[in-house]
């Protein structure tokens, strides 16, 4: 049968009669039969990466790549007078997750099914996801994200376990989600719900009755943890996932013969974080059941779980006040104070326990006592895990520390997002980079290829003329596409430092006005969600739509700047917007990214990085040569060193310089007064004189002198440009998921074995 034929018996109708949306569903069903053929049978050991976060993006198109079958379909359909993007249209996005650590954990699974490895992802069936961004009136709205639909990439099964809260017995129900590699196997996305979840008691944007747990438990990803019953609700959250996936690796593994003394053989997990951490003391508590001793449980866990550290931001390494756990997971606790005790026989460090003298319990530290690996996401962040931040544990546990940097998987972030690269690299130098990515270094014979750099130059236009019709069609605004496009997109923080390039802006705005024009026309383009309750985050929001509005009112700098701040940034958005982009924006104060993967998907798609040398930009760096790279601003070491010394006073810097000075007065001026709102522009402006915990200001100068030569080399330096272009392309093959994969299953997970 052909393509077509197959389609229509789907359809029950021509391809021309049918609707976008009868297509869609006749595509997924037929992903669905095709993914089934994929599934193999398991043997020895099998992964299970546990994640609060899955952030898939849309699947249709990936899927079919994966199969296979996407450009058959792409012709099917137009010989039909339709268009694959259209009916891409039609799939809702599962926004599972809320940045890097997220999309990693998605980017593992495709290149875990890809790579034939036995590994599926365990986590839950959020309604809404993270939420719906809109900006009214210059601030961000939080509105629910739905993505469930009837019919639904995630298929309801019959599986369900009984998960205990705060005494009262839930029914956690299992969905799975096909997940199929690129020519490889189909593994399973594991998603737990409740059938009582009712998402009509959500109301005033995002808000519902946080206490009404059989309602409310997965309605939102990180639901606002601003009071208590918020908190409660992430503890709540975060037991179902990990009960009714450690009953469902312990059924599996039952299923192949394991009698749970040997779990370790069948079994590895991979703790995402430190939000499925419970699984240590629920699978200690679930193999008490059945038979096994404490001491031997320990032992056995240990062995079975691995943990990855993503951060090393304090507030988000979770410390539980005791009296929740008391309340929600009482059966946990005897288990947490053994653990505690146990801990405490291996060291008298008091820093280092589980339960705190303060009653919080660290889930990080009973991560790294009772798990066999901690892993950090970039060297960098590997170094500054094992010198300071998790320092005492390095010198206890100094063999279970290892670092995995990170990876994209090219069939999204090359393949699908960018066809017309892809085309290009596979015109030149085959299409052996789709399965080894290492080959995309043959590019670098063509460096000095002048035909091969105006392609690609070509292409970098055409993705541009793309973005602009998309940001007229769906944001309403219009772009000059022979300006530079300067993106950072990425969650919304003041570590990521968005206020930086906020103030480069304001600088750039004054120096247009006062007649020293920059090289080139900038477009500035920003995509990201802030935490509902993070209100500086917020504030920087506003500040940024607010300068927006007052250099689009201003005929003289318009000509020279604008700035675009794209809605509800998500992995769709990002899809355009990475293929498009000049200028990466990666410019976080160094030692607080830990890798960064953003970084990665821009430089694989042929954008320069502009960045400190903090996460995977340095590896990058390294990767590209620094003539290839503008690297900036104060080294990690210089950061942990001000930190220490504590004197750091940001509003010395306002004082000492004129540029500083004339920056941040300008958020609560009259052009920005007039235009936005005082509250937000003074609490901003505030919290920038007086505090600046991620020292903003004393990389300001280095930042404006190295975006100044960014945008004077491809202004001035078009081949010389493109060739940089090209060498970070060619350099990107180590920052394949493929790569990061093989790396875990060598050194942590031996799967399959
Ligand atoms: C992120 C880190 O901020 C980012 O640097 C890293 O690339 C990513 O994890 C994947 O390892 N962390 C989170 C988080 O997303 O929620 O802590």
């Amino acid at each position: 049968m052909s393509f077509t034929e197959t389609l229509q018996s789907l359809t029950g109708k021509l391809l021309a009669d049918c609707t976008d949306q009868e297509l869609y569903l006749a595509l997924l069903e037929l992903v669905r039969q095709k993914s089934a053929d994929r599934v193999q049978p398991v043997t020895g050991r099998k992964l299970y990466y546990i994640s609060a976060e899955f952030l898939i993006g849309k699947l249709l198109s990936n899927n079919l790549i994966n199969l296979g079958l996407y450009e058959e379909a792409r012709d099917a359909l137009a010989a039909a007078g339709k268009r694959l993007s259209d009916i891409e249209e039609v799939e809702p996005e599962p926004s599972l997750g809320n940045g890097g650590l997220g999309r990693l954990a998605a980017c593992f699974l495709d290149s875990l099914a890809t790579l034939n490895l036995p590994g599926d992802g365990v986590g839950l069936r959020y309604h809404f996801g993270l939420f719906h961004q809109s900006f009214e009136d210059g601030v961000q709205n939080e509105k629910p994200d739905p993505w469930l639909t009837a019919h639904s990439w995630a298929e309801k099964t019959d599986v369900t376990y009984p998960v205990e809260l705060a005494g009262k017995e839930y029914t956690a129900r299992l969905y799975k989600l096909a997940v199929t590699g690129y020519e490889g196997r189909t593994n399973t996305l594991n998603l737990f719900d409740l059938d009582t979840i009712d998402e009509s008691i959500v109301h005033d944007g995002i808000a519902f009755d946080k206490t009404a747990i059989d309602k409310n438990l997965t309605l939102f990803l990180y639901p606002d943890d601003s009071d208590e019953a918020g908190r409660r609700l992430r503890v709540y959250q975060q037991y179902l996932m990990v009960s009714a996936g450690a009953q469902l690796i312990l059924a599996e593994c039952a299923a192949r013969g394991c009698n749970y003394h040997d779990l370790a053989d069948y079994a590895a997990i991979q703790i995402n974080d430190t939000h499925p951490s419970m699984v240590i003391p629920e699978l200690i508590r679930l193999l008490g059941q059945r038979g096994i001793e404490f001491e031997e449980a320990v032992e056995i866990v240990t062995k079975t779980c691995a943990y990855t550290n993503h951060t090393i931001l304090a507030e988000a390494l979770e410390k539980w006040p005791r009296a929740y756990l008391d309340a929600v997971v009482p059966q946990l606790m005897p288990i947490i104070e053994k653990l505690d005790a146990l801990a405490r026989t291996r060291t008298e460090d008091e820093s280092l326990a589980i339960i705190d003298k303060d009653d919080r319990v660290h889930m990080a530290h009973m991560d790294i006592h009772f798990t066999h690996s901690t892993n950090g996401v970039a060297a960098l962040h590997t170094e500054i895990l094992k010198n300071s931040e998790l320092h005492g544990f390095y010198e206890l546990y100094p063999e279970k520390f290892n670092n995995k940097t990170n990876g994209i998987t090219f069939r999204r972030w090359l393949l699908e997002c960018d066809p017309r690269l892809t085309a290009t690299l596979e015109k030149h130098i085959g299409s052996g980079f789709r399965k080894d990515a290492a080959e995309l270094e043959k590019l670098l014979a063509f460096a000095n290829d002048e035909a091969v750099l105006d392609e690609l130059t070509a292409v970098k236009k055409a993705n541009k003329a793309a973005l602009a019709d998309w940001l007229l069609r769906t944001q309403k605004v219009a772009v000059n596409p022979d300006a530079m496009f300067d993106i950072q997109s990425k969650r919304l923080h003041e570590y990521k430092r968005q206020q930086l390039n906020l103030l480069y802006l304001i600088h750039q705005y004054y120096e247009i006005k006062a007649g020293h024009l920059p090289a080139m026309p900038l477009v500035s383009i920003f995509g990201a969600k802030a935490a509902p309750a993070y209100t500086i985050a917020k504030d920087i929001i506003h500040a940024l739509l607010t300068l927006s509005k007052v250099i689009a009112a201003d005929p003289e700098v318009s000509k020279w700047l604008q700035v675009v701040f794209v809605e509800n940034y998500n992995v769709t958005a990002a899809e355009k917007l990475i293929p498009a982009c000049d200028l990466s924006e990666q410019i976080s104060l160094a030692s607080k990214e830990a890798s960064g993967t953003g970084n990665m998907k821009f430089m694989l798609n042929g954008a320069l990085t502009l960045g400190t040398m903090d996460g995977a930009n340095v590896e990058i760096s390294q990767q590209v040569g620094e003539e290839n790279i503008y690297i900036f601003g104060q080294t990690s070491d210089q950061v942990i060193h001000r930190y220490a010394v504590g004197d750091y006073d940001p509003a010395q810097w306002v004082e000492g310089d004129a540029n500083i000075r004339r920056a941040i007065s300008f958020l609560t001026g009259p052009e920005m007064l007039a235009a936005g709102h005082a509250e937000n522009l003074t609490r901003l402006h505030h919290e920038l004189i007086h505090k600046d915990w991620f020292q903003t200001l004393p990389d300001f100068n280095a930042y404006v002198v190295r975006k100044g030569q960014a945008l004077s080399d491809y202004a001035c330096d078009p081949m010389g440009w493109r060739r940089k272009c090209l060498v970070n392309i060619a350099k990107a093959g180590m920052f394949s998921s493929d790569r990061t994969i093989a790396e875990y299953d060598r050194d942590i997970w031996h799967l399959g074995k």
